[in-house]
Parts: C-alpha cells; sequence; structure tokens
C-alpha cells in the first residue's frame, strides 16, 4: 500500500467509525434529551449521572403504594424492596404540592437516588412510566440516567381510548395487551364498546339469552365469544392495578341486533330477529314502546353496575337512525333515570345531548358540533372524540391495508395536530373533560390488525391528553416518536411505518 492509498484507507475507516458510532445505542446524557411522550410539563437537567446497578432496591414511604411497587416489580424483574435505609428508587406520597394534582408527580434524579414523589399514589405511578420510559428496554441492570428533576402534571383529567369488541371480538388476554399499551402513555380511561349489532359481548346473568344467542358471532361471521363476569371483574383489577377506570359501554336503543335477536319482547312485531354479521349502521332499535324494553334495560344496568366499580356507564345513544326522535328523547330520558337509580354517572354519544340528561351526565363528541353545543348549554361535560382526528379505525392513506375513510384519512401528524380547546367555539374549555381515542373494528380480526391502526397514532392521543398545547410540536413529537420504535419492536408491536417519522435513525438502538 502507498501512502496516498493509505492516507485514504484511514480516512475511510475513520468515516465508517464515524457513521457506526453515529448509529450506536446512544443514551442521552442530558435529561431533557429523552423521548418522553406524553411530553412532562417541566425537565431541568443538572448534568450528573446516576448509575443503575444490577441490584436495584426500591423503597415505598407508605403502604398504600404497594400497588405502584408490585407493578414495578413486575416490569423489572431484579427489583427488591428495602423496608428502610437507602434504596437506588424511592417512592413517596409526601409532594405535598398543589400543583402537581391528583395525578402529577415530580421525579428527582441525583447522583445516589431516584426519588419519584407525588400527592397520590397515581401520580407515583405515572412518575413510574417516565422512569421505565428513560430505561432501554432489557438493560436497565447497568444504566446510567442523566441527573435533574421532572415535574409533570396532566392537562386533561379524561385520557381514554375506546375499543370495540363486538364488532370483532378480543379475549381477556388482547385486552390486557391494549391496556397494557394505554399504560405507558399514562392514559386513564379504557371505553370498552360491549354490545352492538353484531355481537353482545357482556354475560347478564338475569338475561342469558344474550349471551347464549347474541353473542355466537361477528362480522364476517365468525365465533364472536363474550366476558363472563368473571372475566369483566379481571379485565377490571387488571386496569385498577395501572390506575385505569374500564367505562362499559351498552349501545341502546339503535346498534341493538345482537340483542334483538335474543329477545323477542324487546321487537316492536314480538319476533326474535336474526342475528347480523355485516357492517351497515343505523337500522336495529329496541322497541321504545314496549315495558319490556326498560325492565330489560333496568335488568342489564344494575348488573353492570354492579361488577363496575368506576362511576361512569356508557349508554351509547348513536345512530339510532330507526327510533323517531321523539321516542328517542323518551328512551333516553328514561335510561338516565335507571343510570342514576344504580348510582352511576351516564356518558352518551353526543345525540344524547337532544334529550333531558342531567347536569353531571358527559357528552361524548364525535360527530355533531350541534350537539356538543346544546350539551354545553345544558352545562354537561364534553369528552371530544371527533371521528375526522380522533377515530383509529380511520385508514392513514389510501394505501392502509385495513381501516375505513368515511370520516377521513388520518395519518400520524393530523391525529396529532389538533387542540381540544379549539374544536368547538361554542364550548367553554372548562367543559372539556378531556379527549377518547376510539378503535371500531369492523375491518379489525386480530392483535396485529389492532396494533396496526393504533401504532404509532395512539401515543399522539395521550400526548393531546397529558400535555399543554404550548410545549406541543409536531416537529419534536416526530423525533420523540421515532425514539419508541425500539420499544413497539422489542414488545412485537406491529406499528405502521408513517414516511412522516424518521424511524430508521434509531433502528440500532435496539
Ligand atoms: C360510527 S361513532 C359509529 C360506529 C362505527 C364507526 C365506524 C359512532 C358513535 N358510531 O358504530 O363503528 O362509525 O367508523
Amino acid at each position: 500500500m502507498n501512502l496516498e492509498s493509505k492516507y485514504f484507507y484511514v480516512l475511510g475507516i475513520a468515516v465508517l467509525a464515524f457513521l457506526l458510532a453515529g448509529c450506536e445505542p446512544k443514551e442521552p446524557t442530558d435529561l431533557s434529551d429523552h423521548s418522553l411522550i406524553p411530553h412532562p410539563a417541566e425537565i431541568t437537567a443538572t448534568g450528573g449521572r446516576f448509575q443503575l446497578n444490577p441490584s436495584v432496591t426500591v423503597r415505598m414511604a407508605d403502604l398504600s403504594l404497594h400497588r405502584v411497587a408490585d407493578y414495578l416489580i413486575d416490569r423489572m424483574a431484579s427489583l427488591k424492596v428495602v423496608e428502610s435505609g437507602a434504596a437506588d428508587i424511592a417512592l413517596s406520597l409526601d409532594a405535598n404540592d398543589e400543583q402537581l394534582g391528583a395525578e402529577g408527580y415530580q421525579l428527582k434524579i441525583t447522583e445516589s437516588q431516584i426519588l419519584i414523589s407525588a400527592n397520590h399514589p397515581q401520580g407515583v405511578f405515572y412518575g413510574v412510566q417516565t422512569l421505565l420510559q428513560m430505561i432501554p428496554l432489557r438493560q436497565y441492570e447497568s444504566v446510567e440516567l442523566p441527573t435533574g428533576v421532572i415535574r409533570d402534571y396532566p392537562r386533561y383529567a379524561y385520557r381514554g381510548s375506546m375499543l370495540d369488541v363486538s364488532r370483532h371480538f378480543f379475549g381477556v388476554e388482547d385486552v390486557k395487551r391494549y391496556i397494557d399499551f394505554i399504560t405507558t402513555y399514562k392514559m386513564n380511561v379504557l371505553h370498552l364498546h360491549l354490545s352492538d349489532d353484531q355481537g353482545w359481548r357482556i354475560e347478564i346473568k338475569s338475561k342469558p339469552e344474550l349471551t347464549a344467542i347474541g353473542a355466537a358471532t361477528e362480522v364476517g361471521g365468525g365465533d364472536g365469544g363474550f366476558y363472563t363476569q368473571q372475566q369483566y371483574k379481571e379485565i377490571v383489577k387488571y386496569a385498577a392495578n395501572r390506575f385505569i377506570t374500564i367505562i362499559p359501554e351498552i349501545d341502546i336503543p339503535g346498534h341493538t341486533q345482537a340483542a334483538l335477536a335474543s329477545y323477542a319482547a324487546l321487537n316492536c312485531d314480538g319476533k326474535a330477529g336474526d342475528l347480523y354479521t355485516g357492517t351497515k349502521v343505523g337500522f336495529s332499535t329496541l322497541c321504545t314502546d314496549n315495558e319490556a324494553t326498560y325492565e330489560f334495560v333496568d335488568a342489564v344496568i344494575q348488573e353492570l353496575a354492579t361488577i363496575t366499580p368506576g362511576k361512569y356507564i356508557h349508554i351509547g345513544g348513536d345512530e339510532s337512525h330507526a327510533t323517531k326522535k321523539e321516542d328517542y328523547i323518551y328512551f333516553i330520558n328514561r335510561v338516565q333515570k335507571i343510570v342514576s337509580k344504580y348510582g352511576k354517572t351516564l356518558i352518551g354519544w353526543d345525540e344524547v345531548a337532544q334529550a333531558n340528561i342531567e347536569t353531571e351526565s358527559i357528552v361524548q363528541q364525535w360527530n355533531s358540533a350541534g350537539n356538543a353545543t346544546l350539551a354545553a348549554e345544558k352545562g354537561n361535560r364534553i369528552i371530544l372524540s371527533p371521528a375526522t382526528l380522533a377515530y383509529m379505525d380511520m385508514k392513514y392513506d389510501t394505501t392502509s391495508r385495513i381501516g375505513y375513510d368515511w370520516a377521513a384519512l388520518i395519518e400520524v401528524d393530523q391525529a396529532y395536530s389538533w387542540d381540544p380547546d379549539t374544536i368547538n367555539a361554542m364550548v367553554p374549555v372548562e367543559l372539556i373533560f378531556g379527549i377518547e381515542a376510539p378503535l371500531w373494528t369492523e375491518t379489525v380480526e386480530n392483535m396485529e390488525d389492532i396494533e396496526y391502526l393504533v401504532f404509532p397514532r395512539l401515543p399522539g392521543y395521550a400526548e393531546i391528553g397529558w400535555s399543554a398545547q404550548s410545549i406541543r410540536n409536531w416537529e419534536t413529537y416526530r423525533i420523540r416518536l421515532a425514539g419508541h420504535a425500539p420499544r413497539f419492536e422489542s414488545e412485537g408491536i406491529d406499528y405502521y411505518r408513517s414516511p412522516l417519522v424518521d424511524w430508521g435513525m434509531m433502528d440500532s438502538i435496539n
């Protein structure tokens, strides 16, 4: 090799080394450089390092934090609980800090300790979620974390997602996996759409035909299925351990073909209808003149209220095109009384605002700004799920392999770039309870399908619900989102590789 070629050889190696170093798994040395989603309210980096050793210890200052500690132990296998003395991770409830509210936390990393404090266990739990996002998966035994302080609290009290288990049924394990998805991003509600034309999915002991007949199929004619009350309770408990409230929805008076096929008395002609496996909407209705209908609704809500510790029952109420308007209003008014009688607060899709609902009831806007305005005039709080922005069953673009496009095509940037406070000029911001991103499942048959539509839009919806508008920005968000790809991959999540996100730059971290 002559001198010149040697020179180029060395230069070549240097360039290669530089390129490789650029792709190497590098952990941020500054606390503000972590790809945290949702973005925390305040991050102050102090420039030091904390070494997390293989035998990590955790100490909880309060017994009521056992749920949080159990969760952390579950996620970090070699974690040991110590009763007293110094611990690597200390969890406490002594924040005594009004700004943090019920769900906020402070995460302080010094050179010798990680301290998560909050006013309530739920805040500590969210501090734990932030910490877990900073620790590379499967490598926590020897990780170094940058020092500093994160102070964080949510913008909205209600941050949810909905899973439609009626159009296609998803079993308990799938629902738990879905709960894990939303847990990571600090959502606090899972709304389960438990009944529709294509299937009734929750055991009601006094109405056995609902599941004997009404759960037997699903869109496309598959086997369907349902949750026993025992299984439902298991889901509720799994969610509660992650500070997530399950909101059950029984969709009435429309979207009821499965119930109409199960009980003849619910039909105006007294004859049981046929099971339905198509995807049309708006053709079915409970007979609003029959007393049998109200006896049925009472029985269903009573059992549902008993197995649901959360304060909300969702009664659907959308797209009742087969119900006359005056019958619809009469029906919703009566159902409102039944829900109240069992000590629960009613939530309904935006159409219910036309009825005489109580001030505490909550209206979920999916379609009509007019209905949301009506609700606001009555003082009802509003959950925002505008179909054109928040429906995760919408395709990303025309090439998406599944999904609908009736409301919009929703690319990842559009899913992220909207402000709930400015959706309706007529709705005062104090009445906005929060946001929910629904996943309807007419085109969604299995977990891979769920993952493809939910990821990567879900983290964006979680950030809309949690982070102040002033700190949200698509250009910086898309970089943080790319930082989550290694997590999606190591958890086997089949996410949509949106061309708007530079996934490649993070490939090698995994
Ligand atoms: C409208 S949103 C519906 C659902 C469908 C969905 C499909 C709403 C309250 N009703 O029944 O599944 O569109 O995108």
